[in-house]
Parts: C-alpha cells; structure tokens; sequence
C-alpha cells in the first residue's frame, strides 16, 4: 500500500512524489519541478520538469467533474480511453500523437511525453501564424484512424469488440447536449449569446424549424452510427503544433461514430481561424486558410480512395462505385459537422477563442453571424459541397449576405 493506492486529485507536490514512485522516467538525481499547466474544459494537466538535465514529461489527471463547471459528472474511465486510443494511434498514425509512458487505472491518470516545443495550434492561429505541414498530417492522421478503424477494413467481430471497449457514455452525452441539442433551443440550455446578438440569433437558430428537424437527424445519425473510432473532439485546441510537425492530443472524447464528426471539427476550427483572420483585416491569413480548408478536404477524399484500394477486405464494399458512394456521404456529413460545431460554440456553452478575443464588439457580432449564416448552408446544404473549393465558397457567400444587409 501506497499514498497512490487509492484515488485522490493531486496537486504539484503529489505529483512530484507520484512520479518519483511510479516511473524510471527520470535519472536518479533529478531535481523535480511541477506545475499544473491545464487549460481544458476537463482535466488536470501537469508538467514535470527534472531541473538538472532538462527531462521533462506530461501527468494527466481525470477529476469527477469537469472543470469547466460542476454540473457535469463525469466518469474518471476517460484517461483509460485517451491512453489507449493514442497508444492506437500511434501505431494507425506513428509520429502523429504524443507517446504514452504510463496509465494508471487507480489515479485515474496517465504520463505522456511533454510537447512544450509545441504550440495549441488555436494559440498559433489567434498569432495568424500559418503551418505548411498541417493539411497533410492531419488528412493522413484521419484517413488511417478513420478508415482503418472502420467495417471496410476490419474484422467485423473484432471491430465490434473496439465499439465496446469504447463506449464512452458520459463524453458522449456531453457532445449530444452540447452539440446537437442545446444551441437550437431557447430552453433548458446552458447557452451564451453574445451581447447586441441576441435577437438575431433567436430568429436565425432558434426560430428555423427546417434547421431544427436537420439538426434531430444528425443527432440520430451520430447517436447511432459506429463506423469509425473517432477522436472525438478535434479541434484546434487538441492539437500541437509546429511549422515541421503536428501532434494531435486528448481523445477522451473518443467513441465510435460517424467519422464525419472529426472531419468536420477540423474544418470548423479553420473557419473559426478564418472570422478572427477576417475581422482583424488580415488577408494573407484569410487566403492560407482557404487553401487550407481547401486542402483538408481534397487531401483527404484523395488519401481516402488510394487507402481504401490498398486496405479494403469487406468483399461487398469491393463493389465498383460503392466507395465513392460511401465517400460522398462522408463529405456530405462532414459539411453539417462543419455547421454544428460553428453553431455551437457561437451560441453554446463551451467558446472559442479566435471569436470571444475579438475585442471590437461590432466586428465580433459580424464574425459570428458570419460563421452562423454559413453554418446554416452546411446543415441544410450538406449533400451538395462536394469538393473543398465548394465549402470555402459557402464562407464566402456568408461574408456577402452579412455585409449586404448590413449596407440596407
Ligand atoms: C463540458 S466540456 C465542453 C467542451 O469541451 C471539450 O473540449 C468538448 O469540446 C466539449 O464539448
Ligand atoms: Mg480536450
């Protein structure tokens, strides 16, 4: 029996003793600092750093709740999922995630390799940084986790055995109120509108019953449709970055949905870069993250079918025209992701930083209705984007409505 042999939250001095007794990470006479670096909607995040040599790696730690507030009760088996699905990972996607050294099932926690040379990326896009590597890692990252994990390549009774292993209860109902309930519905939420945008996010969200009816079948659809081990929450700010590599963090989100829904996240978060990038003028900006998007997209439907020739076994999916058939759904779906995560964190609890740190309040009310105009056309539109260039135009559209009738 340990200090460490029954569950408690830690703080820096714990953490200190709980490496010191759980790992050969660091050398014998290392000189131990941490501190609790965390900023996450969830969990603890602490860095330990040997003073002496310069080691230094990454505990993880899963409270009952989450940080972001009390409401939510939260089962502590998320470290279990984040472990294993990057140790997955890892071996799906090498290079692309950060290693794990250790996964402790009684703390409720994990050490992982420190990626302080790395920036979150949505820290790098609020600088209007740009990252020629990002598009490819990222589409690479996707079509293997994605595809590979998917009824098209494995085993069927072993994918189901992973569909179990990864049902993921409490994060999903997260991402089902939070998602794909609460920002349509002028009750029972936990929304924010922004001040001066009230009125016309009542009328445009709330009041759209079209939106609402396509919004209740993608609830189904992502509720409902195990194709794929999703990361779960990939956006910006679960990834690290630099201008040579991209490492993408906390899957605790992960389950196994729709692979639309992290296709989507990725492309929302672009967009979001886009409105900070457009409400401060910046254009060289705007344009890396067009191409980008637009890369994202073509990127991955091109991996996608050389992957699928390389690694498909299902013998029905073999028939001719069924992966481009499947594909297009992919995209199709992809576009109202795109939609729900720009509604959501406009008008929903959990924000993002690229709109709230836009201090202007006149041109934060434009970004949004900006986001929120072209999110519509992704829900409703869905099954028309077909290519990347197609999704980058609906932005742009969006920008047209908003100005012209802010002109009349
Ligand atoms: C209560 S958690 C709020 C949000 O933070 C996470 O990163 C997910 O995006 C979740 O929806
Ligand atoms: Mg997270």
């Amino acid at each position: 029996m340990t200090r460490f042999s029954a569950y408690f939250l830690m703080n820096p001095a714990d953490v200190i003793d709980y490496v010191k007794e759980k790992l050969t990470f660091f050398k014998s006479d290392a000189e131990l600092s941490c501190e609790e670096i965390g900023d996450g909607n969830l969990n603890y995040v602490f860095r330990v750093v040997d003073e002496k040599h310069g080691d230094s790696l990454i505990i993880k730690q899963a409270g009952h709740t989450a940080r972001i507030s009390d409401e939510f009760k939260l089962s502590t088996d998320r470290i279990r999922i984040e472990s294993n699905v990057l140790q997955l990972e890892d071996k799906l996607s090498p290079g692309l995630v950060p290693m794990v050294y250790l996964f402790d099932d009684v703390m409720s926690c994990c050490a992982m390799e420190d990626l302080s040379d790395y920036t979150i990326m949505r820290t790098a896009l609020l600088n209007h940084e740009t990252f020629p590597r990002f598009a490819d890692d990222i589409t690479t990252f996707m079509v293997n986790n994605l595809l590979l994990t998917s009824d098209v390549v494995m085993e069927h009774k072993e994918k189901k055995r992973l569909v179990q292993q990864y049902i993921n209860t409490e994060l999903c109902e997260i991402t089902e109120d939070l998602v794909y309930t609460e920002p349509f519905y002028d009750h029972n939420n936990r929304n924010e509108l922004t001040s001066g945008n009230e009125e016309w996010i009542k009328s445009t969200i709330y009041g759209d019953h079209e939106l609402k009816l396509e919004t209740a079948k993608l609830k189904f659809s992502f509720m409902n449709h195990a194709q794929s081990l999703l990361h779960g929450d990939l956006h910006t700010g679960s990834i690290f970055i630099k201008k040579e590599s991209t490492k993408v963090i906390d899957p605790e989100f992960a389950f196994y949905g729709p692979m639309s829904y992290d296709i989507g996240n990725v492309v929302a978060n672009l967009f979001f870069a886009w409105a900070n990038g457009h409400a401060h003028g910046n254009q060289d900006f705007t344009d890396w993250i067009e191409n980008t998007i637009e890369d994202v997209i073509g990127l991955f439907q091109e991996k996608f079918l050389y992957k699928w020739e390389q690694e498909v076994t299902e013998l029905t999916a073999k028939q001719a025209g069924f992966k481009e058939w499947y594909l297009k759904e992919v995209v199709a779906d992809t576009s109202a992701v795109t939609g729900l995560e720009l509604i959501r964190r406009i008008v929903g609890l959990a924000k993002v930083k690229d709109i709230t740190s836009i201090a202007d309040s006149e041109k934060r009310i434009e970004a949004e209705r900006i986001c929120l105009t072209a999110a519509i056309s992704f829900i409703k539109q869905r099954s028309q984007l077909l290519t990347g260039q197609d999704f980058v135009a609906v932005i742009k559209e969006a920008d047209n409505m908003i100005k012209s009738r802010k002109v009349m």
